[in-house]
């Protein structure tokens, strides 16, 4: 079928009480992955792309992957911008076929982010391409916080009506204590859910889970019996994943835990057959593990068997 808006898409998520996988992708063999993993478990599916997949790849050659593989795919797929910076990629996505855009202007103060955020809601309108935009601030391990700073990084529920009524976006994303990549916590998991509670309670639109890789302990274990070296990574424990669907969050970005299903893919192939120099050998199997991924995150996620 041809691409699905991510509204109604998030909309149905929304009003059933699930997620759907957003997974970004920045070469076939991820999307194929991806888009497999869906069928396999019939969810559908929000493929992701950063202004550094479009750098990577190209803007024609992404879009015309995913429109393929729409039409290939017996379930409901959607093309999002993720992490919207520049104004000029923004508007290139709405007007070249996204279903939806992530304006992220979480680094400018309030009012900017505000006033950023409507002109983004304006520009799409009019192409029936949904916004999604973010509110608070993802912080990670690295970045050495007190909890009284830390607290201030999250978003404030108030503050957060009164975004969502005033920029008319479609998601959020508010920031309850996750951050992007493989080391999200330096002590214990914790998840900010009666904040997350509160937002989905005074917006009453889909939420979302940016940093939201759960780093599968098989997957580290893998990756270093092949060689690899990601001491100290965490992610977030499935368990609260779950807690924060079931208190409103309908879209799950996931990245971190398919570079890893990548990578142990890969590593596992030239350690095993370093005779192998066919890149079909090495890809394939790429693909493959990230497909396993993406149906063990749809079954968490709750998007599996929801295709229609
Ligand atoms: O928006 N994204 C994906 C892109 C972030 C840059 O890699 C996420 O929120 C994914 O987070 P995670 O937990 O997979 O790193
Ligand atoms: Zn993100």
């Amino acid at each position: 079928m041809a691409l699905t808006s991510t509204k109604e898409i998030l909309e149905k998520a929304h009003r059933e009480g699930y997620a759907v996988g957003a997974f970004n992708v920045n070469n076939m063999e991820i999307l194929q992955g991806v888009i497999e993993g869906s069928q396999e478990t019939s969810a559908p599916v929000i493929v992701a792309v950063t202004e550094g997949a479009i750098r990577y790849a190209g803007f024609d050659y992404l879009v015309a992957m995913v429109r393929v593989a729409a039409e290939e795919a017996s379930v409901p797929v959607a093309l999002h911008l993720d992490h919207g910076r520049d104004p000029g990629v923004i508007r290139r996505c709405i007007e070249g076929g996204f279903t939806s855009v992530m304006i992220d202007a979480s680094h400018m103060p309030f009012e900017e982010n505000l006033k950023a955020t409507k002109e983004v809601v304006e520009m799409a309108r009019p192409f029936g391409v949904s916004v999604e935009a973010e509110l608070g601030r993802l912080k990670g391990v690295e970045d050495l916080l007190s909890v009284k700073e830390r607290e201030a990084t999250l978003t404030d529920p108030e503050e957060a009506e009164r975004f969502v009524r005033e920029t008319g976006i479609d998601f959020l994303a508010p920031a309850i204590g996750t951050s992007h990549g493989a080391f999200k916590f330096k002590g214990k998991p914790k998840l900010d859910i009666d904040r997350l509670r509160e937002i989905k309670g005074r917006v009453g639109i889909p939420l979302v889970l940016h940093g939201a890789s759960t780093v599968p302990p098989w997957l580290l274990e893998l990756l270093h019996s092949y060689g690899g070296k990601l001491d100290e990574a965490k992610g977030v424990p499935p368990d609260q994943l779950r807690e924060a669907i079931a208190s409103g969050v309908n879209k799950v970005n996931t990245d971190t835990d398919l570079r890893l299903a990548f990578t142990v893919a890969v590593r596992k192939v030239l350690q095993e057959s370093p005779e192998v120099f066919d890149p079909r050998k090495i890809l394939g199997p790429a693909r493959d593990l990230i497909k396993r991924v993406v149906m063990e995150k749809n079954r968490l996620f709750g998007s599996a068997g929801k295709a229609s």
